[in-house]
């Protein structure tokens, strides 16, 4: 970028824009934007911007790109892959969409919502619930997470099974483009062939595109009743067997079928003490069916009882309260914290065919153990979409992270899966996506950015490599 007089003279126009108040320049003061939750990426930017308005984050952009000044999106900062912090190269501008948290509109006929990038994601969820409708998108952060940050990356979480993920669930979008341009599709149809679905551009690029100052979001009826329970399995092609069950019994109304291994379930117990309600398996299952037809308890009841005669199932409980739903999901959703305590990791978001689980974990592991016997997993993820949280705790400082990340994924790649299944690339798994991608697919990702960020100043470093070291 610019000289010392250039960055000056761009915050005092970032000012000129937002507001005094709306911009932050102060180290301590930008802190917590300028480095992600779990402190792994760290940046230095120039200054951190709020705007309260679609046209003042096209202002920003616009003064931004006059000084050649890199403009990083964030929301509620929760990613896993780095996408919403700078990537330490210095100088960055931050764009806060934080301020800009309304909902514009809801409608519950037509179930749709139009709300601004900034929105949490737990409000949205509520506020549609309180129409009785829900925004099915669902993830441990909903309470900082924003809808413009889940809508960026793509976002995926434990109901994505029956719902798809946020690229299913998005109707109509707003961005601001490099040079400022404000692009209004936030049209709320369900069919829309008008042209290209450009759209689906912004939807997962984290920000490399465009940015998203608002969205239009699909919403499905809220179910009235829902079962929850968590089953312990023998082994994983009995995890797989069950799931095909469960398909095959409950599956209009199968809303998660979340795998969690023993050595997760322990974890969890050691560093938060949540009793497993079932044992004696190496897997665990918790699924859920919910359906706005009474009867999906007696459905439930009726799948493990079959899956406990077949051998598919060896111990379990079915919630009998919303109370105790809510504990079983609490032993899930702590897993991640767990990890954090339990010392440094190695996180893998990987997503391989369903039915090629069982192959891929073997032949993970081996690898694996011929590398450094002394690793420790920590597996678990959503079966039902393939997608598994392979993350390998290190045994010592001496571990190579990158040796094990490139082991773990020529073992994806050999079972026909991909490095990323929902948290995105972000800065963590740039080189891995360099290294595993065809020069074909590398080559028309740098032609969509060339066409549409062709000063390279949205988000740089993230998804694709900064051009400077590309
Ligand atoms: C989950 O499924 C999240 O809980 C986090 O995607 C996964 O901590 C992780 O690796
Ligand atoms: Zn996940």
């Amino acid at each position: 970028m610019t000289t010392q007089t250039g960055r000056t003279a761009l915050v005092d126009e970032l000012i000129a824009i937002a507001g005094p108040g709306a911009v932050l320049t102060d180290a301590a003061d930008m802190e917590p934007y300028a480095v992600d939750w779990r402190r792994m990426f760290f940046g230095t930017p120039l200054c951190v911007v709020r705007p309260a308005a679609t046209q003042e984050v096209a202002d920003i952009v616009r003064a931004c790109a006059r000084h050649g000044a890199a403009v990083v999106p964030q929301g509620g900062n929760t990613g896993l892959a780095g996408g919403a912090t700078p990537d330490g190269s210095g100088g960055e501008v931050v764009l806060s969409l934080q301020r800009m948290a309304c909902i514009r509109a809801l409608d519950p006929v037509g179930m749709t919502m139009e709300v601004e990038a900034g929105a949490i994601l737990q409000t949205v969820r509520e506020a549609a619930l309180e129409q009785g409708r829900m925004f099915p998108t669902g993830i441990g952060a909903e309470g900082s997470a924003t809808i413009g940050g889940i809508v960026s990356t793509n976002a995926g979480g434990v109901n994505v099974l029956r719902y798809g993920m946020t690229r299913a669930l998005v109707l109509g979008l707003e961005v601001v483009l490099a040079d400022g341009t404000v692009v209004n599709g936030l049209r709320r149809l369900r069919k829309d062939n008008a042209g290209y679905d450009w759209k689906q551009l912004f939807i997962g690029s984290e920000g490399t595109l465009g940015i998203v100052t608002a969205a239009v979001l699909r919403l499905v009826p809220a179910p009235q009743h829902s079962v929850t329970a968590f089953i312990a399995v023998p082994d994983i092609d009995a995890a797989l067997a069950f799931y095909s069950l469960a398909q095959s019994r409950i599956g209009d109304t199968l809303s998660a079928f979340e795998l969690i291994s023993a050595a997760s379930v322990g974890l969890q117990e050691k560093h938060f003490g949540l009793k497993s309600p079932a044992s004696g398996g190496q897997w665990f299952i918790l699924l859920e069916g919910a359906s706005s037809l009474a009867g999906i308890g007696e459905a439930v009841e009726s799948l493990l009882a079959e899956a406990f005669e077949s051998g598919l199932a060896v111990d379990g409980v079915a919630a009998a309260s919303q109370q105790q739903a809510r504990a079983l999901w609490e032993i899930r959703e702590r897993i991640t914290e767990a990890e954090g305590r339990e010392g440094r990791s190695v996180k893998h978001d990987i997503s391989v065919p369903v039915t090629a689980i069982p192959a891929f974990l073997a032949d993970a592991g081996k690898a694996l153990e011929d590398l450094s016997p002394a690793l420790r997993l920590n597996v678990f993820g959503h079966l039902g979409d393939g997608n598994l949280h392979y993350n390998v705790m290190m045994a010592g400082p001496g571990d190579d992270g990158a040796a094990i990340n490139r082991t773990v994924h020529d073992a994806v790649l050999r079972h026909g899966g991909s490095i990323s299944a929902e948290h995105g690339l972000g800065q963590y798994r740039v080189g891995e996506w360099l290294r595993t991608k065809t020069p074909a697919e590398q080559a028309l990702s740098a032609a969509l950015k060339q066409t549409l960020d062709p000063a390279g100043l949205l988000n740089p470093g993230k998804v694709l490599p900064r051009r400077d070291r590309g």
